[in-house]
């Protein structure tokens, strides 16, 4: 799923939503028909339409009302039968087949259908030979060692299932960050708009930029609390309301997320904001140590002896115990308050640090920006560079560029530089490692080039990379490692890797390791970007953008970065141009 964000459109969760819906539709509708084992061409038929809806960077109801059933039927995959079901959806909010098919499955067999990474075959085989008819059963027949004895199952497939079951259940109500984030940062704005709104907040795991988030939580200061929560209540986009009180208000948005909005007065909103920023066990930590110095926390203020000392400002919350102020992200317990005591706490990278994004792909590979697109972008967002890193030969499905291809796409960047006066644009390649280890381009090639980042993308199941990366970054041309653990949040595990191993490598060879900042991956995650700290490894930031609108998620590869406490040295694309190509240059 793509999207674009622009702060001045208000409801872009909405276009979103719109497009995925149907693509969700489109795609359960396969599910069930492949469960009811009929025709393979329709279910491929509509599997591709359901691609190509979640990544559609407009809105198909917009879009339709523009071009009408013949602008539908011009789309990638969209041939007759699928554009009037679109149109049905679009005027009736669903479609008959789509109906019709639903109602041959138990609901329960849908739920298993929708389950990452437990196929439809595998269903039908546990519904037909051992009654499976829902998610209780299918755990329960995985426990007996039923499921295991079937033909063509075994330990090690039932093993994967009841991981994917296990995901399933973590991230039920989760959502990841930069899925919510433009949603949440226009509902704010909405909200601050409202003549007797103070101050407004975002806290919970949002302000910490936890990867995904349960529910929204929101505070206020006003004195017309009722006023506010009226306003909050009448959001557009509110499916349900689940309190409508004069302080708080709690509301569900797009039948897909929970927001708590709180109106608490001036005096007592930074103690209110230490609270509900959390974590939990962060504030845990800090009413012991509270408690120990003779001082009682609360969400209304801090208080000795029962008289109030500090609540109005949420750094006095912090300051009264002789601690510093530490920022959301680092609010998990992993030794910031004790950082903080000793006035030990890393000054953490910001946004404004990062002079270039090093991984983006353009129309070469399998982007829609052209290059001169990217370098119009690179200015209007105060970038120095943009390293343009598409596919190598081997990815065939992602346009992978042959070598003329490369070379070509080589020199129009010079052309392009030499027009802007500056490199702007680095000659990028996000290059495939094979499956020996070796790269997917000859090392003559690879030197031609200003950055290499090296990836895998394709792996079997029960393969350890972890030799093949290694390898890789033997490699004298190769400067980092892309997305080092190829998670994708709530959808797919990492693959089986010794991060710890890779970093040790990494350090050796004088290397760095990417923070893939799209919101899917956001990998390395934050726990590891410490790692890599400690050891002494730096990062790269990249938000690998398949399109213009994504290369704002290089604020998510921020945030993680800032959750593993780096610093701007820790962060190689905080360096300017002239100092960046320098050391990409002689670490080889
Ligand atoms: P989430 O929504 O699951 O992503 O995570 P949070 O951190 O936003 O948690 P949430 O929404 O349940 O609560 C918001 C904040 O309120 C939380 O970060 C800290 C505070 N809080 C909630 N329950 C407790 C509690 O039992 N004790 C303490 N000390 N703080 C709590
Ligand atoms: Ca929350
Ligand atoms: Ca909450």
């Amino acid at each position: 799923m793509l999207f674009d964000y622009t702060p001045k459109l208000k409801y872009d969760i909405i276009i979103m939503d719109r497009n995925k819906e149907l693509a969700r539709m489109f795609d359960t509708l396969a599910d069930a028909l492949e469960f009811l084992g009929e025709n393979p061409f329709k279910i491929r038929a509509y599997r591709k339409v359901a691609r190509f809806l979640e990544s559609f960077p407009e809105d198909i109801q917009k879009f339709y009302e523009e071009h009408g059933i013949e602008g539908l039927k011009s789309l990638p995959g969209v041939g007759e039968k699928i554009a009037l079901k679109i149109e049905e959806y679009l005027k009736t909010g669903t479609f008959q087949k789509y109906e019709e098919v639903k109602s041959k499955v138990p609901d329960g067999i849908l739920e298993l259908l929708q389950i990452p990474g437990i196929g439809p075959k595998t269903i039908k085989k546990a519904y037909d030979e051992l009654g499976v008819r829902n998610l209780e059963d299918l755990e329960r027949v995985i426990e007996s060692g039923e499921l295991a004895r079937l033909r063509g199952m075994g330990p090690k497939k039932v093993e994967n299932i009841k991981k994917s079951i296990e995901l399933y259940f973590k991230m039920q109500d989760r959502i990841p960050l930069g899925e919510i984030y433009p949603f949440v940062e226009s509902l704010r704005k909405w909200l601050a708009e409202s003549e007797y709104v103070e101050a407004i907040e975002v806290c919970g795991s949002y302000r910490r930029r936890k990867e995904t988030v349960g529910d929204i939580d929101i505070l206020c200061i006003s004195t017309h609390g009722h006023k506010v929560i009226d306003k909050f209540v009448n959001h557009p986009d509110v499916t349900r309301v689940l309190a409508h009180g004069d302080t708080k208000g709690s509301c569900i948005f797009n039948d897909r997320i929970q927001v708590d909005l709180r109106v608490v007065p001036r005096e007592s909103f930074g103690a209110a904001l230490q609270y509900f920023t959390g974590s939990k066990q962060h504030n845990v930590h800090l009413r012991t140590i509270a408690k120990q110095m003779g001082f009682k926390i609360s969400e209304y203020g801090v208080f000795k002896d029962n008289v109030k000392v500090a609540g109005e400002k949420e750094e006095e919350v912090y300051g009264i115990l002789g601690l510093d102020f530490i920022p959301p992200e680092l609010r998990e317990d992993r030794g910031e308050i004790e950082a903080a005591m000793e006035h030990k706490l890393p000054r953490l990278i910001e946004r404004k640090d990062i002079k270039g994004d090093l991984h983006v792909h353009s129309k070469y590979s399998d982007g829609t920006a052209t290059l001169e697109e990217l370098a119009q972008k690179a200015i209007e967002m105060g970038y120095e560079y943009i390293s343009v890193c598409d596919h190598s030969r081997s990815v065939k499905y992602a346009g992978g560029l042959t070598i003329e291809k490369l070379r070509e796409k080589n020199r129009e960047i010079e052309r392009i530089n030499e027009k802007y006066g500056k490199k702007i644009l680095l000659k990028g390649a996000e290059v495939d490692i094979l499956q020996d280890g070796t790269l997917d381009y000859p090392d003559e090639v690879l030197k031609e080039l200003d950055f290499v980042i090296a990836a895998i993308h394709i792996w079997s199941k029960y393969e350890d990379v972890t030799e093949r990366i290694i390898k890789a970054l033997r490699n004298p041309y190769v400067h980092s490692i892309a997305h080092p653990t190829g998670r994708l949040i709530g959808k797919r595990e990492p693959y089986n890797v010794d991060i710890e191993k890779i970093l040790h490598v990494e350090k050796e060879e004088g290397k760095f390791i990417e923070i893939n900042a799209n919101y899917e991956r956001l990998d390395l995650n934050d726990v590891w970007s410490k790692r890599a700290k400690e050891i002494g490894v730096k990062l790269t930031i990249g938000t690998d953008a398949h399109q213009i609108g994504q290369m704002w998620m290089i604020e998510l590869g921020v945030y993680v970065a800032r959750r593993g406490w780096l610093e701007k040295d820790n962060v190689l694309n905080t360096l300017n141009s002239e100092e960046i190509l320098k050391i990409l240059k002689n670490r080889r």
